[in-house]
């Protein structure tokens, strides 16, 4: 076998973000970008030798050359056999679903999820570790020192692989295992759902559902299990056929960036049920006939309804939501008597609950949800539940999360992102809130007074580790929340994220527009942080 050992220079911006590193594609085509982090990667491991690694991405701009280059290091850096998805596509769930089948050592995922792609777009890369998950801190960390300190990487000399041909070939002495990227999830899908329930209702004529993969990673998941598996009528899957620029959007199930499926439910007749799912198919977004659903009550309508779905019907041990996320899932937790945790943002925070079995459900606001099933969040996962729970209760999405709402109360919620702002001024209006923090409890706002606020930490229940710094919280008297936090997944100046939340109990106010029943938090958010002074923006960029 031909190995050769490169020398190289340290870059010294490969710092994985919240979901592995992101970068604009001509970042990543710079000479040894992608293979210092990869080795980095590699370096930061042990005990790989002769075994498993699974490769898949989600069909972007780049996806290809990287897997090429991956495979080839991965032979030189002796690795005992690599699946594949065909094509290059494997989505992120998809990954964690066959790194645990086949027990392999780990995965690495080429994605830059939501964000756009194209050779002017963003790449990225994201290892993932043996139970299926993203890598923990520790291990995010260890690859980020290494790329710091690279010297070198291994690679070997041959030809490129056919990815799109199904079967084994060597490379060296590594096996290339060309793998059907739909089959196992599929599988593992099945033994979860009603599939013969489900089937019926979307074959019956008298239900219709939209399926928006956005020109993404879910197109050939969503065309096999929905269209055929569970023969909902040709049509029902739009956008499905993955492509390098996504069409030229951005892959975000949001109202903002899925248009296309937003207009078709909102439509007079529309469908009954609408979903769409990102980049890399790991979010989801739910939508009924002309109705909303927000991820955190879409969590916590999952969990409050879990019972009525095979694959969790002898009940849930806990479940958890990252810390900006609304506490509607808390009261369905109290209701049922589990526990419910608080977790940072970021799916790499949920793996040691749901190894431990203290966590059956998971959830993130930014349109992410997934069980144990995986060590991921898991869009088509959220999709097929909810046609579970639509297919047994024969109710519309929207009588659903009413009834939700009368039964436990509605939590308004919403997020404003003010994308692509100035660094500096970004970085100013958190350490501003940072040096103001102590000062706010006891605070009055209009009707509102301050009852804490932080910076919140997070103390891993299993491994004690801590994480510090994951977003400023303000909380009042009456339970109402505003937090602010930095992306980490963004590639171009700063991402502010301002999440806000208030509860009403009472079931005769709850058909307010989120906006009008959060105004008065928007504008106490604005006065703490003084965003539209500091981001010289009037309104945010998105709001969910
Ligand atoms: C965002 C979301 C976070 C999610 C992360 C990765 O991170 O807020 O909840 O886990 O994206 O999702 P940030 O740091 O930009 O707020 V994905 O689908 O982009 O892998
Ligand atoms: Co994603």
């Amino acid at each position: 076998m031909n190995i050769h050992s490169i020398s190289t220079q340290p870059f010294t911006d490969q710092k994985p973000g919240t979901s592995g590193l992101r970068k604009q594609v001509p970042v990543f085509q710079q000479r040894h970008y992608l293979e210092n982090f990869v080795q980095s990667i590699f370096d930061s491991l042990e005990g790989y030798q002769g075994q498993t690694l699974v490769l898949g991405g989600d069909g972007r701009y780049y996806n290809r050359q990287a897997i090429q280059i991956i495979l080839k290091m991965a032979a030189a850096n002796g690795f005992g056999r690599v699946l594949v998805g065909q094509g290059g596509i494997m989505s992120t769930p998809a990954v964690s679903c066959v790194i645990r089948k086949h027990q392999a050592f780990g995965g690495i995922i080429l994605s830059a999820s939501h964000n756009p792609g194209g050779p002017e777009g963003d790449f990225g890369i994201k290892y993932n570790i043996s139970n299926g998950g993203p890598a923990p801190e520790k291990v995010t960390s260890a690859i980020y020192d290494r790329s710091k300190a690279i010297e070198g990487y291994k690679i070997i000399e041959a030809a490129d692989r056919d990815l799109d041909k199904l079967g084994s070939s060597q490379l060296g002495t590594m096996t290339v295992e060309v793998i059907d990227s739909v089959a196992d999830y599929a599988q593992l899908m099945e033994s979860l759902f009603d599939f013969d329930r489900i089937s019926e209702l979307l074959s019956s004529g008298k239900f219709r559902a939209c399926m928006d993969s956005m020109h993404a990673v879910t197109g050939p998941y969503t065309h096999a299990i929905l269209q055929q598996r569970l023969r909902a009528p040709a049509g029902t899957v739009i956008n499905g056929t993955p492509l390098e620029d996504f069409g030229g959007g951005h892959p975000d199930p949001n109202l903002v960036y899925a248009r296309d499926l937003v207009e078709i439910l909102y439509k007079e007749n529309g469908p009954d049920f609408g979903a769409a799912s990102d980049g890399d198919g790991d979010r989801n977004m739910i939508l009924g006939r002309k109705f909303f659903v927000t991820p955190s009550d879409s969590l916590a309508v999952l969990a409050a309804n879990a019972k009525l779905v095979p694959g969790y019907s002898a009940g849930l041990a806990g479940v958890a939501r990252s810390m900006p996320t609304s506490q509607a899932v808390d009261r369905v937790a109290a209701q049922i008597g589990i526990d419910c945790y608080e977790t940072p943002t970021g799916w790499k925070f949920f793996g040691n609950l749901l190894d431990a079995g203290k966590a059956t459900l998971c959830g993130e606001e930014s349109f992410g949800t997934s069980s144990n099933h995986v060590r991921e969040k898991d869009g088509l996962w959220a999709v097929l539940f909810w046609l579970n729970i639509l297919a047994v209760k024969q109710q519309s999405v929207e009588q659903i999360v009413k009834e939700f709402w009368q039964t436990y109360g509605r939590n308004y919620y919403s997020r404003h992102d003010y994308e692509g702002v100035e660094t500096d001024p970004a970085n100013t209006l958190m350490a501003n809130l940072r040096s103001k923090m102590s000062d706010l409890k006891g605070q009055k706002f209009g009707e509102y007074e301050v009852e804490y606020s932080d910076d919140f930490s997070y103390t891993d229940p299993i491994d004690g580790s801590i994480s510090q710094k994951q977003g400023i919280r303000i909380g009042f008297t009456d339970g109402s929340r505003i937090v602010y936090r930095l992306s980490g997944t963004g590639t171009k100046g700063a991402t502010l994220r301002l999440y806000l939340e208030s509860y009403e109990p009472d079931s005769a106010n709850h058909d307010k527009d989120p906006q009008q029943a959060l105004a008065s938090l928007i504008t106490i958010a604005d006065e703490v942080a003084q965003i539209r002074t500091l981001t010289g923006r009037d309104k945010p960029t998105v709001i969910t």
